[in-house]
């Protein structure tokens, strides 16, 4: 589409909105119509609830714009994402929006939507790269702070006394990276508080059942919590703690990251002690960045999403207010 008569029709979208020229709050989706902004979505795939409600929040926020979506579930391959970014800027999209699986190898690709003057919004995970510019913005909780908060809230519960096993996302992805390092900056300072073994489970129900197993053949006794990446993984290490007949949340503390629907089933009843949200939601800022660089605006280059803990305390007061 000609780039300065998109860049005119999302100038006067957003004048119309800020207007309140925009139709009622909740309006139907719009039709993409033929003249309508097309966005690439390369997104990582469906390993656990979390991701599926960031694919939710993204499609239903680009049928509420009108936007013609392009979507593309990687299966949890790099190589799917880059052959699927190339494939949008042979399409000539307005936008890209990647949740890029691992933080490393995307220069080459983010070079040539660079050269085709095609703006990348980072949603979900960050990346390392020599030149922050070949991306426009980065929308992403703190995944250090998530991790810093699981062990500040673990080492409370238990009195800076407890061994831990830590079942770790998906090896080179910035959330198992970061959710690593902030809990080791707090474990570190607390000599009563021990890792005594540590794996990926991929972030997924079935690695983190399948890990959490092996942990317990291997240590037993020993294991007194788990700190799962995130609460696919915890809710597989609960079932292995329950067929290995012990109480999953009284005999082993369970800590994780995310803040699903099934992580608050599972402190309702008891079997999850904490989770710390990391809200998916991530549809409205993302078209809300698209929106603003298409217009020209500059974009600040990080985004923090705000994130906060829940344990067994809450969980059967907030259950019904969670939107994911
Ligand atoms: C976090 C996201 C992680 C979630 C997992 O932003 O990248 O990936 O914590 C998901 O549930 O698989």
């Amino acid at each position: 589409m000609n780039r300065s008569l998109l860049a005119i029709q999302v100038g006067v979208a957003l004048l119309l909105a800020a207007l309140g020229g925009c139709g009622p709050a909740g309006e139907a989706p719009q039709e993409a119509g033929a003249g309508a902004m097309t966005v690439g979505f390369s997104q990582i795939g469906a390993e656990s609830q979390w991701r599926t409600a960031e694919t939710e929040s993204i499609r239903s926020e680009a049928a509420k714009r009108g936007v013609d979506l392009k979507f593309s579930d990687a299966q949890q391959k790099q190589e799917n994402q880059i052959k699927a970014l190339r494939a949008f800027i042979a399409q000539g999209v307005d936008a890209i929006i990647l949740a890029p699986v691992v933080e490393t190898g995307w220069e080459p690709v983010l070079r040539e939507a660079q050269r085709a003057k095609i703006p990348v919004v980072l949603v979900d995970r960050g990346i390392t790269v020599s030149d922050e510019a070949l991306y426009a913005t980065l929308i992403a909780s703190d995944f250090v702070a998530e991790g810093r908060m699981a062990a500040e809230w673990l080492a409370r519960k238990t009195n800076g006394q407890v061994n831990i096993v830590e079942l770790q996302g998906t090896p080179g992805s910035a959330p198992a990276i970061d959710r690593k390092k902030g809990f080791a900056e707090v474990i570190d300072a607390q000599p009563g508080l021990t890792i005594i073994k540590s794996q990926s489970g991929d972030f997924t129900r079935a690695k983190g059942k399948e890990v959490m197993e092996a942990f317990l053949k291997a240590e037993g006794d020993r294991i007194q919590a788990v700190y799962a990446h995130n609460d696919d993984m915890a809710l597989g290490a609960i079932q292995a703690i329950e067929e290995a007949g012990k109480k999953p949340g009284t005999d082993i503390i369970v800590v994780s990251i995310d803040g699903v629907r099934g992580a608050f089933e599972a402190m309702v009843a008891g079997k999850l002690n904490c989770t710390v949200e990391c809200n998916p939601l991530l549809g409205p800022a993302a078209f809300d960045a698209v929106e603003k660089l298409l217009a020209g605006e500059t974009l600040p280059k990080k985004t923090v999403v705000q994130d906060q803990v829940f344990d067994q305390a809450v969980a059967k007061d907030v259950i019904d207010s969670r939107q994911y």
